[in-house]
């Protein structure tokens, strides 16, 4: 029985290894945090995605996954820590450096090392000179594989996508590429696709500034609508009525950890080239201030306004808040002391740190924030809140900031 180490037990890292656990391969997670070691442990899970609860559980149960704070001797490494960026937009790759350097210890010869995080050009060949650094024995026979293989699953569907999407293999040497592409074919039923590892990285960001790009470009189209006074979203199925339009759908903004902070990663590697990648980053990044001033219009005349802002993920049905527009949008309501704000998240109890300590936010339930509003801010297109009765819309000003109301 194969064994594989994973390290990161995030929303990619543990996904990833209760289905190797499932499918038979002894399966060490982990993680810095103690409290997810040990909630994995109980076969429980701290983040929210569909059926991943059963997955983990079984897991578990069957004995092949255990959470830990330390990696152990395994075949496979499969790295699957955040890369956030810095202040200045800087890629930040010293998880990825702190997780090579937590397993450095615990590589043999033979073993193969994946690296799953999204990352800028050059940082799998970056962790193989970590790795050389401290462990000189491994460089002299040439003896480890390491290869990138981007994590590319949505949100949602991250147990069904980690089967069935196609995987891009890249590896330092056309020898980890096959190695690792071999590891692969045991759960994958997409096709595996070889490349080599700066080409896998890049091929990672690109697929993300793709979609932010195409993103900018309907939210562009939305202030233009605005301006013209033109419905936006007739618009946009009018267009894509055409065999080779596919314009996507405009929002409060782009969230999420992936698509608000991957092109970024492009854009630090080529600020010179990369020029319409880093405008439609501007252009999504500007949507949420828009949506303030929208609401701002909406609420002037009225005398401390309720407003109920309904969503505050960074996408439908989940209950991820990383780098999510409505909160930004919320925060900036709230230091603007335009009202009393009344948050509506179905999948959420509490609100979040960011949001915790301001006097004028509270969270509550859908029916009570919408009968308490002057205001009613549509910012997710949360299942819960697309098949409300209207009327009770009906003395409200409303703004639907995903066209879902219409
Ligand atoms: N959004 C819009 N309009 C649209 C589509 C999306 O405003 O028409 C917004 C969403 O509301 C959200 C943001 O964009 O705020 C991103 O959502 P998403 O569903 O487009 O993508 P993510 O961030 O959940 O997942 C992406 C996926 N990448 C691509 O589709 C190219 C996923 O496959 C990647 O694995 C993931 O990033 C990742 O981890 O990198």
């Amino acid at each position: 029985m194969e064994q594989v180490c994973v390290v990161g037990l995030g929303y990619v890292g543990l996904p990833t290894a209760s289905l190797l656990a499932n499918r038979g391969f002894r399966v060490r997670g982990v993680d810095i945090n103690p409290k997810v070691v040990e909630t994995i442990n109980r076969g429980e899970i701290h983040i929210h995605e569909p059926d991943l609860d059963v997955m983990v559980n079984s897991a578990v149960n069957s004995g092949n996954l255990t959470a830990s704070l330390e990696p152990a001797s395994t075949d496979v490494f499969i790295l699957a820590v955040p890369t956030p960026f810095k202040e200045d937009r800087v890629p930040d790759i010293s998880y990825v450096e702190a997780a090579t350097k937590a397993i450095a210890p615990y590589i043999a010869p033979g073993n193969l090392i994946i690296l799953e995080s999204t990352s800028p050009v050059g940082t799998t060949e970056k962790i193989g000179s970590w790795l050389w650094e401290l462990r000189p024995d491994l460089k002299d026979n040439c003896s480890i594989y390491i290869a990138h293989c981007p994590e590319r699953v949505l949100p949602g569907q991250i147990l069904k996508e980690l089967i069935s999407n196609e995987r891009i293999i890249g590896g330092i040497n056309p020898a980890s590429t096959e190695k690792a592409a071999n590891f692969y074919q045991k759960f994958v039923t997409g096709e595996i696709l070889y490349t080599e590892a700066r080409t896998a990285e890049l091929a990672k960001l690109t697929e993300n500034a793709f979609r932010d790009v195409n993103i900018a470009f309907a939210n562009e189209l939305s202030l233009i609508c605005d301006r013209l006074n033109i419905d936006v979203w007739k618009l946009i199925e009018l267009a894509n009525r055409h065999p080779r339009v596919h314009v996507l759908q405009p929002g409060p903004g782009v969230g999420g950890h992936c698509i608000a902070i991957d092109p970024w990663f492009i854009v630090d590697s080529a600020p010179e080239q990369a020029k319409l990648i880093r405008t439609a980053r501007e252009v999504n990044d500007s949507k949420p201030l828009y949506v303030v001033d929208r609401i701002k219009a909406a609420a002037a005349g009225l005398e401390k306004p309720a407003i109920a802002c309904l969503g505050l993920s960074y996408k439908a049905n989940i209950d991820d808040l990383r780098e999510s527009p409505a909160i930004k949008i919320v925060r900036e309501l709230a230091r603007q002391k335009l009202g009393y704000i009344l948050v509506v998240e179905p999948y959420i109890s509490s609100l979040p740190p960011s949001l915790d300590n301001l006097d004028n936010v509270q969270l509550f339930d859908l029916e009570v924030g919408i009968d308490k509003a002057d205001i009613v801010v549509l910012l997710v297109n949360h299942r819960d809140f697309l098949n409300i009765d209207r009327k009770i819309l009906q003395d409200k000003k409303v703004i639907d900031t995903r066209g879902v109301w219409r």
